[in-house]
């Protein structure tokens, strides 16, 4: 059996050798676009002169807001499965802006011709002329409404909501201490290793699309909305996705104006973004969090208010939305605090919009609940293994004050088994030997608790062909997890046979009849249910084959080991490759079964600590990063582990090196020779524990996410080993080095 082994990854040799196809690999007699991009956060645009540009060798057509956008029915909106899209105020994005411009990078005009470099050379060409008004960049002056992003909106503020639960003047006045926390998440850009990409192709009132997606499907319902072509004309394909982090599920006017493009010329149109337009394309997080705990002396947490301020950036993207809503649920975490005042306010300003990156929203709740518990341990003399232990949520299933169901765990217990196993305490006391001698070093240590598995369904079919190998085609769009692979673990498995027997496709909506995708670590546990349940229908209706041409009631027949059996005569035996065979030849031929399997959300959660070295200069360095998790039913381990390491170094990132820095005009002035990427030379050691006795959830696969789990919590455990290091409070990631040794 395969499920619960590390089974190597079945699909990487093209990886590991180069020969894998992104958007950028297919070839094509495509033309090349590019962008012609504001160089103003805030203005009119008087005119556009594109004449010389036209002028250019090889260069085929300039097209502006004027060509592009009355072929747009509808434009860039929240993403309705997810969010309700009354409670936002927003514009729907078109290709590009008609009036006035709103951050500096913003797409004006689109240049397409035979070769990039002619493209790039005739986007200088192009004379944009601008009447500058004054920008709002910054969210606490965006929500006095003083400049206003979009006029027509007549305000800053998209969404301002309060959450608010129990009682809590009852719970401030009977407080020992009120504890003030601040949490500042900086912006900051997921980087996946390949850009955003797409190919366009529109022939004969037929649409095809090769995507860097996440969301291949409902990318095609976008592009059908949008451009009033119907869905059965539209294919939208996803080659190779060479990382996405959350980033590519957002659908960017870029890409608008290629599929407009190729409409118009009639010829296929691409764009590969260059990794500075892959940075503008895909930033996140960038909020601000501040707020009073109202507290016993034992550390007992009896109230939260705060206020939740979030930049949503110059316009509202695809899942942007999603974080004003699932922060402030999240908040609670997993501590029964039921007494909550907080509001939640998104503001719209002149700078890039801001997407979703790897855990999106909770991180943020997560830092925000963690840092309370470690400030509020830090106020009360209190360690911060009590603080969490005395507030943990103890009986489950739990509903917490926003009416989100924790299915399962033991929250206490593996606080207190993941301190042993990790070493925690040992780690603290070396810790405390070292800054005896004079060594900045700390040890930090978090909590979790994750929303997951965002459904509410996921589609699979399966075909096992005359040969009786099998054909498993997942709604999930894998993109470097290797979810894949578990997925053809738990098929091989109940099927029982070889596991290079199995294939598993996704990413295209010619191939896949329906499907959701992936983000939120839903893969595993909603794709390969549905995958298990597809598998028992099969295995059914080769029973029934068994059983009919034995001439016996289907219960007579066995399944073992690749051979079904008659459970009477132990002579009868037909292989699986028979059964497989024979089903081609009956007068219902073939085995081809699909389903959608339907679940709730279901809440993984861990202990993960760090230790932390302070150089003289301020440079930190985690040495050390080790996870305790509990994940349900674990499929493959190393597939596990894998996350949680490529997760933890994106931690490391964010707590104490990356930031997408924006001048006082919103301008990006960051590149990759001062945004630090962590690499291996950064990489901590790592040790990845996921629990023995876990707790599953109510999915047939047992299993919870774990795809963004380092990065949900990784965060909040080095900035706490931060202070350790120094002994000074950190609110904000990424703390740097001038604020290190401050
Ligand atoms: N797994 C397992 N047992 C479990 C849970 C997961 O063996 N109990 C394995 C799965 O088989 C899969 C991996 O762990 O190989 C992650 O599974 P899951 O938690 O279901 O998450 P998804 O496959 O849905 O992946 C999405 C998640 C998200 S939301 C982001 S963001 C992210 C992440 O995955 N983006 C990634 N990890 C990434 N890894 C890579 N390489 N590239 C990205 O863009
Ligand atoms: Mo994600």
């Amino acid at each position: 059996s395969y499920v619960g082994k590390p089974v190597k990854r079945l699909y990487d040799d093209k990886f590991v050798t180069g020969k894998s196809t992104y958007v950028d690999d297919i070839r094509m007699p495509a033309l090349y676009a590019g962008f012609v991009r504001s160089t103003y956060p805030h203005a009119y645009i008087k005119r556009i002169d594109v004449s010389d540009a036209l002028k250019v060798n090889g260069i085929v057509a300039v097209f502006t807001s004027k060509e592009i956008n009355p072929l747009l029915k509808g434009g860039i909106r929240p993403w309705p499965t997810y969010i309700d899209l009354k409670s936002f105020r927003y514009i729907e994005r078109k290709a590009f802006p008609e009036n006035k411009v709103k951050y500096i990078g913003e797409p004006v005009a689109i240049v397409i011709g035979q070769d990039k470099y002619s493209v790039r050379d005739a986007i200088d060409k192009v004379v944009v002329d601008y009447e500058p008004l004054k920008p709002v960049t910054s969210m606490e002056e965006a929500e006095k409404d003083q400049i206003i992003v979009h006029d027509e909106l007549k305000t800053n503020i998209s969404y301002k909501i309060p959450f608010k639960a129990g009682e809590i003047d009852k719970a401030f006045n009977e407080a020992d201490k009120i504890v003030k926390v601040e949490a500042i998440n900086e912006r900051l850009i997921p980087n996946p290793m390949e850009p955003r990409g797409i190919i366009a192709r529109y022939e004969g009132g037929t649409l095809s699309i090769w995507y860097s997606t996440q969301v291949p499907h409902y990318m095609r319902l976008e592009f059908s909305r949008i451009f009033g072509i119907p869905e059965s004309k539209i294919r939208v394909s996803m080659p190779d996705v060479g990382g996405a982090f959350g980033s590519k599920v957002h659908l960017m006017p870029e890409e608008l104006a290629v599929v407009a493009s190729s409409i118009i010329l009639g010829r296929p149109v691409r764009w590969t973004a260059t990794r500075s337009e892959e940075m503008l394309a895909s930033e996140a997080r960038h909020n601000v969090f501040t707020g009073e705990v109202a507290v016993k002396k034992d550390g007992t947490v009896l109230g939260i208010k705060g206020k939740l301020l979030l930049d949503l950036g110059a316009y509202m993207t695809v899942t942007a939305g999603i974080q004003p809503l699932i922060i402030p649920m999240m908040i609670p975490g997993p501590y029964k605090i039921r007494n909550l005042d907080l509001e939640s306010v998104a503001v719209y300003t002149n700078t890039p919009p801001i997407t979703m990156y790897r855990g999106a929203s909770r991180p943020e709740a997560t830092y925000i609940i963690e840092r309370i518990m470690s400030t509020v341990a830090d106020e009360l003399g209190l360690d911060d293994v009590t603080v969490r232990e005395r507030n943990l949520v103890t009986e489950l299933p739990y509903t917490n004050p926003f009416g989100l169901r924790y299915d399962s765990g033991d929250y206490v217990g593996l606080l207190k088994e993941g301190v042993k196993k990790l070493g925690y305490y040992e780690l603290k006391k070396w810790a405390e030997e070292e800054r005896k001698k004079g060594h900045r070093v700390g040890v930090g240590l978090a909590f979790y608790l994750e929303i997951c598995s965002f459904g509410p369904w996921e589609y699979a079919e399966i075909r096992v062909d005359e040969r009786g190998d099998v054909l498993v085609i997942t709604g999930t769009t894998p993109h470097g997890q290797g979810a894949e692979t578990g997925i053809a673990q738990l098929v091989a498995d109940a099927f029982q046979i070889d596991i290079n027997r199995v294939r598993v496709i996704w990413g295209d909506t010619d191939t896949v009849a329906a499907s959701m995708g992936t983000y939120g670590s839903r893969s595993i546990t909603i794709g390969g249910s549905a995958a298990m349940k597809v598998a028992e229908k099969i295995l059914d209706k080769m029973k029934r084959i068994a059983a009919s041409t034995w001439n016996v009631d289907v219960q007579e027949v066995q399944y073992e080991k690749g051979e079904f059996r008659l459970k009477s005569d132990p002579s009868k035996r037909m292989s699986w490759d028979d059964v497989a065979n024979l089903a081609y030849r009956s007068h219902d031929p073939g085995l081809v079964e699909k389903l959608i399997y339907e679940n709730d959300v279901t809440f993984p959660y861990g202990v993960h600590i760090a230790v932390v070295e302070v150089d003289d200069t301020g440079i930190a360095r985690v040495l050390e990063y080790r996870a305790y998790d509990d994940i349900g039913k674990v499929i493959n381990p190393a597939l596990a582990e894998g996350q949680i390491h490529g997760g933890g170094l994106q931690a490391v990132g964010q707590a104490l090196y990356e930031q997408a820095l924006l001048n006082d005009n919103g301008q990006l002035i960051v590149t990759y020779a001062d945004y630090y990427i962590p690499t291996a030379v950064e990489a901590p050691k790592f040790t990845s524990i996921f629990a023995e006795n876990y707790h599953p959830s109510n999915y047939p696969t047992g299993s919870k996410g774990v795809g963004e789990a380092a990065l949900i919590v990784g965060p909040a455990v080095i900035i706490r080993a931060l202070e350790d290091a120094v002994g000074a409070r950190f609110t904000k990631t990424p703390t740097t080095p001038e604020e290190i040794l401050r």
